[in-house]
């Protein structure tokens, strides 16, 4: 019926256009000029053409990881990244990440090929059916379906508002098989195109909103300002600079926004964490949940001192969700803090000497304590021998992207490389996904022309791990650093009930990732010594080749779970 609706509005002596070259235009016409995916029917020419038509199209060899890359597309470009995939099973592949940057506050639009809509929703059995809206629907922030090639640019419209406007998030795009061939007069498609004017508009904060906070603000004795991902992604980095230098306030990033204002700013808090946590009066928040990443806001961690927040973000609902906000200030970031910047006026109190001295000794007192462990050569390496040549490296060389997931090799890598710009680290995010990592340093070499250090657990790359052909076939420059510590968390666990399986969390011991470098024609370096990996790194970051440097790491160098054990009721049983 709609194809035969569509068809007799057409004048055939006119030119013609058709869906595939109106998805095309409608991207084009609204900036977007990369698709990260994973061909196959109905979207293989959708593919051709785009990258005819001179869009950017990296084709994956998983639709999550192409997932993972257009979600931190997203969060590093404030537009939607776009995923494409095929229906069913690449449309489930691709889910996942949509459903992390949903989780996460990252644009993303997953644009997925379907099936037949009058057999699947008959189930008759077409070709790869499932009735893809509606799955996607309770796992993103929007999600649409496009019937008729005239709504082509509507659908797109409403999907990168949805995806960027407000709190960002991902948004599902449904495209038939059957959209891509109908055909409509080229003029009345041209004109059917939507340009998306101001797609995130500024959301000003209410005055009162920000006169309550400064007043609470004021009244602090040991004020503390925590910055998060969402702060790193409003791209407001000089207002929050100088919010933050004009309060005197001591800071804290959360792990992605590590860089924002640098780790080595002398209001960093990072490493006095349990201390301003614990010890702070009033707590500004900006773009930062209070979700378990922060203790829920309450518990030991916060300590006893009664505490106010003060919450700067852009979704009203997040006030309040954990513990009572004091000052909620709702607006965008950029918005927010140039208010409260205005608001301070010419005369501000920075914040009382004594708190931000004793909060400067902690700080200086935990850094000299660390400072002994990253000086160590040891073969095997432990964790923070290792990390000791690529904190260095990091600050010799401050633009490199670095990528970094696993447990140990997570943890330990956030305290250990300091960060000394904005949205330079990338990591597992809110949900600590393993096998992000591929993606995400895919995604930061195209989208910023940057070179990407991209270290790895073990086990968090093997989610991912096949994507190193994708990094040698587009010839990016990614180093990935492999710390291969034979396991997930520890390589030395034995099979609990004494078979000849190997335990649960081992895997094959003495492996060579660095073999798989090899087997696609980028380099590949087997580093023993904190010497051999400083050495590698450096090449690989100078050369620009993709290379892949198996770091080998004691096995028994690591803790279970990193720095969550506490979450994991099987350790809190065994330590009984
Ligand atoms: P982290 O994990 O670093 O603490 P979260 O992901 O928990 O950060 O929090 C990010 C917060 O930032 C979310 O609550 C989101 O609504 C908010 N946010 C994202 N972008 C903006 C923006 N441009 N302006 C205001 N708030 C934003
Ligand atoms: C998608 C659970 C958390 S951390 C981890 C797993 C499997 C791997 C840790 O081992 P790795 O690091 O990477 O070798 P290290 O240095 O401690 O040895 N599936 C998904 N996400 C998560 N978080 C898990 C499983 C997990
Ligand atoms: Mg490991």
């Amino acid at each position: 019926m709609a194809e035969a609706a569509v068809k007799e509005t057409v004048d055939e002596t006119q030119d013609l256009t058709d869906g595939f070259s109106l998805v095309i235009d409608a991207m084009k016409l609204n900036g977007i000029d990369t698709i990260y995916g994973v061909p196959g029917i109905p979207i293989t020419d959708l593919g051709r053409l785009a990258q005819a038509a001179g869009i950017r199209v990296l084709s994956f060899r998983h639709e999550q990881n192409a997932g993972y890359a257009a979600a931190i597309a997203g969060f590093l470009t404030k537009k939607p990244g776009v995923c494409l995939t095929v229906s069913a099973p690449g449309f489930l592949n691709g889910l996942t990440a949509l459903a992390h940057a949903t989780t996460n506050c990252f644009p993303m639009i997953l644009v997925s090929g379907s099936s037949e809509r009058e057999i699947v929703d008959l189930q008759q059995g077409d070709y790869e059916e499932m009735d893809q809206l509606a799955i996607a629907k309770p796992l993103c922030k929007a999600a649409y379906r496009v019937l008729h090639a005239q709504d082509i640019g509507i659908g797109f419209a409403r999907a990168i508002r949805a995806a960027v406007s407000g709190r960002p998030g991902g948004v599902y795009l449904d495209l038939p098989a059957k959209l891509f061939a109908q055909v409509m007069n080229a003029d009345a498609g041209a004109k059917s195109l939507v340009k998306v004017i101001d797609a995130a508009p500024a959301q000003i904060p209410s005055p009162a909103a920000v006169k309550r906070a400064l007043d609470v603000l004021k009244a602090a004795k040991r004020p503390l300002i925590i910055l998060g991902k969402g702060a790193a992604y409003a791209q407001a980095d000089d207002a929050i600079k100088a919010l933050v230098e004009k309060s005197g306030v001591p800071f804290l990033p959360m792990s992605m926004a590590k860089g924002l204002l640098s780790d080595m700013h002398p209001q960093c808090a990072g490493a006095a964490r349990s201390t301003v946590l614990k010890d702070s009066d009033v707590v500004m928040l900006i773009g930062a949940r209070l979700n378990w990443l922060l203790s829920h806001g309450k518990g030991k961690t916060w300590g006893d001192a009664p505490k106010k927040f003060i919450q700067v973000d852009i979704e009203p609902r997040e006030m309040d969700s954990n513990v009572e906000i004091a000052a909620p200030v709702v607006g965008d970031i950029g918005s927010c803090v140039q208010a409260l910047l205005d608001g301070m006026g010419g005369s501000w109190q920075t914040a009382p000497a004594d708190w931000t001295g004793a909060v400067k000794a902690k700080r200086d007192e935990n850094v000299a304590k660390m400072a002994p462990r990253f000086m160590n050569n040891k073969s095997p390496m432990d964790y923070h021998g290792a990390l000791g040549a690529l904190r260095t490296i990091i600050k010799e060389r401050p633009d490199t992207i670095l990528v970094n997931e696993g447990a140990n090799t997570l943890d330990l890598a956030r305290g250990a490389i300091d960060m000394y710009k904005p949205r330079k680290r990338l990591d597992v995010g809110t949900w600590g996904v393993m096998g992000v990592g591929m993606g995400s340093a895919i995604a930061a070499a195209v989208e910023t022309g940057h070179p990407v250090l991209a270290v790895e657990g073990d086990s968090a790359f093997g989610f991912c791990g096949m994507e190193i052909e994708t990094i040698c076939r587009y010839n990016l420059p990614v180093c990935v650093v492999v710390f291969n510590n034979d396991g997930i968390y520890r390589g030395d666990g034995v099979n609990a009930g004494g078979g000849s399986d190997p335990a649960t969390t081992a895997f094959v011991k003495g492996a060579r990732y660095d073999k798989m470098a090899e087997a696609f024609g980028g380099v590949g370096v087997n580093a023993t010594t904190p010497d051999d990996l400083r050495r590698a790194v450096n090449e690989a970051l100078d050369s620009r080749k993709p290379t892949l440097i198996n770091a080998v790491i004691d096995p028994a160098a690591g803790a279970e779970s990193g720095r969550i054990g506490n979450l994991n009721p099987q350790s809190k049983l065994r330590k009984k």
